[in-house]
């Protein structure tokens, strides 16, 4: 316990800040310090987050404050039914700082960059030092994303992701060269479900004392906000987290890659690890969890296929993402290179759909607040871009629903990956898709009530007039593109007619859609 003659450092703790080993606690004395965590009224509603992301949040919250007060620290926790509670976290330090009287304030650079905006203010408000720590959870400093991006005039993942491997060593042989040969090995990752799969159930964690207040507590001040707590089973602690990584090494990784690109109607976890939440919340450690995948594949108990798909998964992707935002902030979340202005459709919200593959998607996200990366990407994402909905109601969509979403990751994943809404910065060409591609990964389209071999008109899969309509309507934007650049040769052989036909069907089915009730959106 800190002693009271002695002016403390205050550590504020975001709510994904949860690790131990954070750069701002990293070296400090117990009785030099007081740790500060605060569940925020401004975090919890900025935008309405799916009921089971706030209860993980609140319950993973006060179970670490518990394991550090165990250990022996100095914690000061606000609950939100605080009477005093100032609702966001300059409020909260500013509190803590009457409170306490520290010497200075340490804090770990945010996720998010609204709240480091708040953070940057600091300094000049209180009358104490405030240090700001580089997060370095993350493996790529920004820094040094910052000048990998400026050295390249087109930033692509594949490049990014070779520096990982080579930078940590992981999957690489003692000559440098990457093990297996290959880089990657996506070609070996697109099984479809055809004959059905028989994934094993994740584990999932039964709500202790903690998790069940929190429920009561989230039900009772968020019961309007979208989704379900019923199935509420998210690792909340350090150890539940490696039980759920265990869970994942020893039962699903080897089946990993080739079903990565896998859907199936009810099936909602198949291979994946569903390790996501834990990550972001800084329960798991991302190069700790690479070298136990690479490991596995030096024991030969898993193939290289999977392994490095993994690896990739979170040195590439998630590494890329997080430096991609910040290189792209404040911009970012107003891109909208591809002027779509429709509003969000209501069905995102209630799922009621006859489009069977967006209806289960939708299920999963309200039931889980999770879904998987290819049902985010290639149904959730892909009707967004070629239906033209609006990137900020995307945006607000995406980082609300999910348990894993913090705009750090999800923003450049949907404005960027999904929606193209930044130019192609991040992709070299959009995602866009027929129903083609959702009835060769899943299962979902044998009994739709729409039909993907039928083209146009009545009981025609949206997904296949959709396309041509956002093919057709961007082609100025891009035909010069060498990716998508050929498809514009099949648009053209198709004649007037049956163009047109595209489009009066994408156009009749359009006007069928209904824009959400505003209630569940963010205030802008
Ligand atoms: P796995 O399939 O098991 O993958 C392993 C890990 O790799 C994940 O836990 C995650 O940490 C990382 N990863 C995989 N793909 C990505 C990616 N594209 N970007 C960053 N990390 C990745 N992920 C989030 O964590 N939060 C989000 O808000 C989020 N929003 C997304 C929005 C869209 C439109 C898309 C296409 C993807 C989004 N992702 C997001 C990435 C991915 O869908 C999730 O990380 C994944 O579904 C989480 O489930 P999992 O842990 O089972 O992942
Ligand atoms: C997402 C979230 C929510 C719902 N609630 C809180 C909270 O009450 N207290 C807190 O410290 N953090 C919360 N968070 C996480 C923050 O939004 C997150 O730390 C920042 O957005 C930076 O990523
Ligand atoms: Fe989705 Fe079209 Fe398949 Fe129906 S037919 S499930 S709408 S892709």
């Amino acid at each position: 316990m800190p002693d009271p003659a002695h002016r403390p450092v205050l550590v504020p703790l975001l709510g994904d800040q949860l690790t131990r080993d954070l750069a701002s606690l990293r070296g400090r004395a117990k009785d030099d310090t007081v740790i500060l965590m605060a569940e925020l009224w401004d975090e919890a509603t900025y935008v309405r987050h799916h009921k089971q992301k706030i209860a993980l949040i609140f319950s993973a919250m006060r179970h670490f404050a518990e394991e550090l007060e165990d250990a022996g620290w100095s914690v000061d926790y606000i609950r939100l039914t605080d009477p005093d509670n100032a609702g966001d976290f300059t409020g909260e330090v500013a509190r803590a700082i009457e409170r306490h009287d520290p010497r200075a304030v340490h804090v770990t650079h945010s996720g998010e960059w609204r709240v480091q905006q708040a953070i940057e203010h600091w300094p000049e408000k209180f009358a104490c030092k405030v240090e700001i720590h580089e997060d370095d959870r993350f493996l790529c400093p920004l820094p040094e994303f910052r000048d990998w991006a400026q050295d390249r005039g087109t930033l692509r993942m594949e490049n990014f992701y070779r520096d990982m491997r080579r930078r940590t060593g992981l999957l690489m042989t003692a000559d440098g060269k990457p093990v297996g040969g290959e880089w990657n090995y996506d070609k070996l990752n697109r099984e479809s479900p055809d004959g059905g799969l028989d994934p094993p159930p994740r584990p999932t964690f039964a709500p202790d004392g903690i998790t069940s207040e929190v429920i009561a507590l989230v039900e009772e001040r968020f019961g309007g906000h979208f989704g379900s707590l019923e199935s509420f089973g998210w690792p909340v602690t350090r150890e539940q987290a490696e039980a759920a990584a265990d869970a994942f090494f020893a039962e699903r990784l080897a089946r990993f890659g080739p079903y990565q690109d896998a859907m199936v109607h009810g099936q909602d976890d198949l291979y994946h690890s569903m390790l996501s939440t834990s990550l972001n919340l800084g329960l798991l450690d991302p190069l700790d969890l690479c070298r136990r995948a690479e490991a596995l594949y030096e024991a030969g108990e898993a193939p290289i296929n999977s392994v490095e798909g993994f690896i990739r998964q979170i040195i590439g992707w998630r590494e890329y993402v997080r430096g991609f935002y910040w290189q792209f902030m404040p911009g970012l979340a107003e891109a909208n290179a591809m002027e779509a202005h429709r509003p969000l459709p209501e069905f995102y919200w209630t799922g009621e759909t006859d489009m069977r593959c967006l209806a289960d998607c939708i299920r999963s996200t309200r039931d889980n607040a999770h879904a998987h990366h290819i049902q985010r990407l290639m149904v959730l994402g892909n009707f967004a871009l070629i239906a033209g909905i609006d990137p900020q109601a995307v945006q607000d969509w995406y980082l609300a629903v999910y348990a894993d979403a913090y705009e750090w990751v999800e923003l450049p994943n949907v404005a960027a990956m999904v929606l193209y809404a930044d130019g192609g910065r991040l992709a070299s060409k959009p995602y866009a898709a027929s129903g083609n591609y959702i009835n060769t990964m899943s299962d979902y389209c044998r009994k739709c009530r729409y039909s993907t071999a039928k083209k146009t008109g009545e009981g025609a899969c949206p997904f296949n007039p959709l396309y041509w309509h956002f093919m057709h309507r961007h082609r100025d934007r891009l035909e010069s593109n060498h990716r998508v650049g050929r498809i514009y040769a099949n648009w053209d052989r198709m004649g007037e007619q049956r163009q047109r036909e595209y489009l009066d069907s994408a156009e009749a089915f359009l006007e069928t859609l209904v824009g959400a009730n505003p209630g569940w959106a963010r205030e802008r």
